[in-house]
């Protein structure tokens, strides 16, 4: 392994210099609004305000989910948050959620208009006001909150840590390649293995377990996350390539997927969602 001990760390650290990376533009040590900045709302009674990462993908695929059901209460408008500006430093933005990250969901069908942030408490939030991709098993419920949680505190080793370090970073640190990739294919392990003797995360029923954890680990698996399908030998995980491929054609996946994105083919994509007239033309959309 290579040896890395030029840096010493001072006795307390300051935020006096750029790391060069490519979010060291906008990130910052401290929390709050950088400007003024209302949030637009548009007809429906929930507004998501999201950009078409991972974390934000999940809200968009149980949206479609929802509507695909036939629940017409999930019509949503969905407002493209431009990260890589600050957009989640504006006022609006952070009252909606005071963590400054993509997504939040504002629901103004509650009593008074309710925020709700953290793409977990999101998707709780929306399989308990419909009824649907929670299981109301109480065994069924614990097994699909425990997927679902797993997912949350594991998805940053995956991103902030592998993404970060073999994708991001302006240099490679063997180290830190190393100990998240570690890490990724552990979880790709514990996933596979437990997809051997499941159809879905939560046993013969989809649920917001599946919703959570396909974004980020079948993704993962399609192998072009992170230009890393080699690297981490995923076509080697069976079960989760079974269950990739089996999620990635559903329509309301698919549909899911093309939301607040700005960059690929133009057929796959849209900045906002208002209405499933947004989707004509898209390529293989089924509605
Ligand atoms: N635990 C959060 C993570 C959200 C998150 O990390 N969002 C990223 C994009 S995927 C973000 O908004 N980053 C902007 C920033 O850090 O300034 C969730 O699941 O909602």
């Amino acid at each position: 392994m290579s040896d890395n001990t030029e840096y010493v760390p001072p006795k307390v650290w300051t935020w006096d210099k750029q790391n060069g990376g490519k979010f060291s533009s906008t990130n910052r040590p401290i929390a709050g609004p950088t400007h003024e900045k209302e949030l637009p709302i548009g007809e429906h009674p929930l507004q998501l305000y999201s950009l078409g990462t991972p974390n934000g993908v999940k809200v968009t695929i149980m949206l479609e989910e929802l509507l695909e059901l036939g629940h017409a209460g999930a019509e949503y408008d969905a407002w493209y948050i431009d990260i890589g500006e600050g957009d989640q430093f504006g006022s609006g933005f952070v009252d909606a959620n005071p963590n400054s990250k993509i997504p939040a969901l504002m629901d103004h069908s509650m009593d008074k208009p309710t925020r709700i942030f953290e793409s977990g408490a999101i998707l709780m939030h929306l399989a308990e006001k419909f009824g649907a991709f929670l299981p109301t098993d109480p065994t069924a419920r614990t097994q699909c909150l425990s997927w679902l949680f797993w997912q949350m505190g594991s998805a940053p080793y995956l991103g902030g840590g592998f993404g970060h370090f073999y994708h991001y970073a302006p240099f490679k640190i063997e180290y830190a390649i190393d100990r998240f990739a570690m890490e990724t294919k552990r979880q790709l392990d514990v996933l596979n293995r437990h997809l051997a003797d499941n159809r879905y995360m939560t046993g013969d029923d989809y649920s917001i377990a599946d919703i959570a954890i396909w974004p980020w680990y079948g993704v993962l698996a399609l192998g072009t996350q992170y230009e890393a399908g080699e690297f981490l030998d995923v076509k080697s995980y069976k079960n989760v390539q079974r269950w990739t491929g089996e999620i990635g054609t559903r329509p309301a996946v698919e549909r899911g997927r093309m939301i607040n994105r700005a960059a690929g083919d133009d057929n796959q994509k849209m900045r906002e969602r208002h209405g499933p007239e947004d989707y004509v033309g898209k390529t293989g959309v089924k509605i």
